[in-house]
């Protein structure tokens, strides 16, 4: 007992300093995103490629997020690519990591009309036959991983954007009660499975995701069993609808939750700071709406770095949709979800310089320059105290409070975000008398 209790802690030393080594500097001193989300109650995921969840990719993925979704491992095509034959393995990869390392699992999808074998897309079927290879598809792959899977995206994009079914295999061969049947036949194969809907472009109040709406609200009348509609987000910067959190909204007053499944927000490549900003307010108010909506249960990012997402193959000149760049590097949109999910952020790694760039017989020009160097901050605010009476007058790029000798000066709307190797400025004018010594900032 003893010497286990030795070889234990010496292991947990061990792996203490490996960790200190491993993991990006950039982050060293921050709380892991899937702590702040569990403190609200909320879920964090990822989209995963099952093949990289080793190295830096693996530690990120594994240290951050509360949840995993399957890329592609979980799709028809990738687990019978010949009729049949199973090919299980990046799956079952997927959600032993998720088990070694505390994290539910969103399973995705099981009835979609892309990425399906072709000798299911080629075959030529009675609607007899459909219906029941799709009940086989669904009971093996739910019953497989029975009690192991949160939350299954049963349909997938079943809607045209005018809000009219989409014509795919399923639709066109079994009518629109595929999505019922889907939903019961996954019931089935584990009642423990929250079961979803997912779709995109339905993030705002429009046609499509009202149809969604009408689905669900239909669904729920006749007792088919529906928990809840998933948002997939692929946003594009700027662009987050301004009704998103009402549409989240509605959804939940129907009695289903909510999750936001697919999360990015591309860029037309290269990113600058300036970019790199609006992304972090868009990833902010994406998190800020599911957070501010308790049945919203969650937001998942599809790929949590820029080196495995699905845009730049997808959107040619587009890019960047991710939270950590392609060296695994946190970007302002990292430290916008962590402030969503109440966090403060660690200012290590940036620092605030105080000058006097002219001075006259009462008054003088001062300015603060706040600089980062392997992390980056997505709002700040510069304090100090002045020692001389100074008195700050006028302020520009910041809005300045001075209380007896205590200054706080908080970004503006548009300078919050200091990217690493970025840098922003702000300035003012005060008055002096006797002498005008230079004060120590502090950033927070
Ligand atoms: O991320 C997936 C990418 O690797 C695949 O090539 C692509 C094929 O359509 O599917 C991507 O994931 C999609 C998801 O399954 C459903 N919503 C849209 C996603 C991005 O295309």
């Amino acid at each position: 007992m003893r010497s286990l209790r030795t070889g234990l802690s010496l292991a947990a030393l061990v792996a203490a300093v490996a960790a200190l080594f491993a993991a990006p500097a950039a982050h060293a001193g921050d709380t892991p995103l899937r702590d702040l989300a569990a403190a609200k109650g909320k879920v964090i995921g990822t989209a995963v490629t099952g093949s990289k969840l080793t190295g830096t990719y693996g530690d990120i993925a594994g240290a951050q997020f509360n949840s995993l979704t399957p890329g592609n491992a979980m799709k028809w095509g990738s687990v019978e690519p010949t009729q049949g034959t199973f090919n299980w393995a990046e799956a079952d990869q997927i959600v032993a990591f998720a088990q070694a390392h505390n994290q539910q699992v969103r399973g995705h999808t099981l009835v979609w009309h892309s990425q399906n074998p072709s000798w299911l897309t080629n075959g030529t079927w009675t609607s007899a036959q459909l219906g029941s290879l799709l009940q086989n598809h669904i009971s093996t792959e739910v019953g497989r991983y029975k009690g192991e899977i949160a939350a299954w995206d049963v349909v997938n994009e079943p809607f045209n954007e005018d809000g009219t079914y989409r014509s795919t295999l399923w639709y066109n061969g079994l009518g629109a009660d595929y999505i019922a049947n889907a939903l019961t036949w996954a019931r089935a194969a584990d009642p423990d499975a929250k079961l979803y809907i997912n779709d995109y472009n339905v993030e705002g109040v429009n046609a499509k995701s009202t149809a969604l709406y009408n689905l669900v609200k239909d669904l729920k009348s006749r007792g088919v069993p529906i928990d809840g509609v998933g948002l997939q987000a692929h946003l594009v910067l700027g662009q987050v609808p301004s009704t998103l959190q009402q549409n989240i909204q509605r959804f939940a007053d129907l009695g289903v939750d909510v999750a936001i499944t697919e999360l990015d927000v591309r860029m037309a490549l290269p990113s600058d700071s300036t970019k790199l900003a609006q992304q972090a307010a868009d990833y902010k108010s994406v998190l800020a709406a599911c957070v501010a909506v308790t049945r919203c249960a969650g937001v998942t990012v599809w790929g949590f770095t820029d080196s495995d997402s699905w845009v730049p193959s997808t959107f040619p000149g587009y890019g960047a949709a991710t939270p950590y760049d392609e060296n695994y590097a946190p970007k302002p949109a990292y430290y916008a979800i962590a402030q969503a999910l109440g966090g403060t952020q660690s200012t290590d790694g940036c620092s605030a310089t105080y000058s006097v760039t002219s001075q006259w017989n009462t008054g003088f020009t001062g300015q603060v320059t706040i600089a980062c160097s392997g992390t980056s901050l997505s709002s700040w605010t510069a304090s100090w105290s002045f020692g001389a009476g100074q008195q700050i007058t006028q302020a520009w790029n910041a809005t300045c409070t001075q209380s007896g000798s205590a200054v706080s000066c908080a970004n503006a709307s548009y300078n919050g975000s200091v990217p690493s190797g970025g840098s922003v400025t702000f300035g003012f004018n005060g008055s002096w008398s006797g002498s005008n010594p230079l004060p120590t900032v502090t950033l927070g």
